[in-house]
């Protein structure tokens, strides 16, 4: 089976308890369309997890974007020279960062080996822009947020990197008439046309997969064979 998640944000707990849900196996696969890390504070737990398992294939979302180079600076050796050269772009990205909630992921980071630092950073540069699979004769599209600029005739390798990064999908257009563009970034609560908040959308094509785990929502997975859906839901678990 196929599956599909986004916007895990940290929470290493859900992300467990909903591949232990499905029975997550060799035979499957996941996708993992971008914002594993920051907020929730399990972000580096859930890559280590991530990146043993040769059957999860990584998207990028702008969370990780801003990790990189961030993890980059953190990773050079600070001497006199390098203070020196410590501009402002790399201090406005650490700011902006830690400003998104990337304070946790840092947190951990620092925690890690030299070797476990360097691993994650081959990792994260590692995720794609973009997936286009099919599953049981259906075509999907995957990306973190959506295509920035979108043009039917545009095959996805000729976009800049960041059109799938940050800017949502109009949720009212349909952008292929025979394929699904799968995207996250955006809680469902916040597409006016969802009649379940904090629930996968599904309509004109679009299945929208942040179920908004981080503000007071769940964490959702899909499959795309069955097209069915599972949750994560902190506040049940709880039980209040
Ligand atoms: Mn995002």
């Amino acid at each position: 089976m196929t599956y599909c998640i986004s916007d895990i944000h940290g929470d290493f707990k859900g992300y467990k308890y909903l591949l232990e849900k499905v029975s997550f196996s060799d035979n499957d696969r996941l996708f993992v369309l971008g914002d594993v890390i920051d907020r929730g504070e399990g972000g580096i737990e859930i890559l280590k997890d991530m990146m043993m398992r040769s059957n999860v294939f990584p998207i990028l979302g702008n969370h990780e974007y801003m990790a990189i180079s961030c993890i980059k600076f953190l990773l050079t050796e600070i001497t006199e020279e390098s203070i020196k050269d410590l501009d402002e772009n790399i201090i406005r990205g650490l700011m902006e960062w830690q400003n998104v909630g990337g304070y946790t992921t840092m947190d951990a980071f620092h925690r890690l080996t030299r070797e476990e630092k360097e691993d994650i950073y081959e990792y994260l540069r590692e995720f794609s822009l973009y997936e286009e699979i099919k599953v049981n004769g259906k075509k999907f599209v995957l990306v973190h947020a959506g295509i920035t600029g979108f043009d039917a005739n545009t095959p996805l390798e000729e976009y800049p990197f960041s059109n799938f990064l940050f800017k949502v999908p109009d949720y009212n257009r349909v952008y292929y008439p025979d394929k699904y563009l799968v995207t996250g970034h955006l809680p469902t609560c916040a597409i006016h046309q969802n009649k379940r908040p904090y629930f996968i959308y599904k309509g004109n094509n679009h299945i929208a997969i942040d179920c908004g785990s981080y503000c007071g929502g769940q964490l959702g997975m899909i499959c795309l064979d069955t097209m069915k859906e599972f949750y994560y839901n902190y506040k049940e678990e709880r039980g209040n």
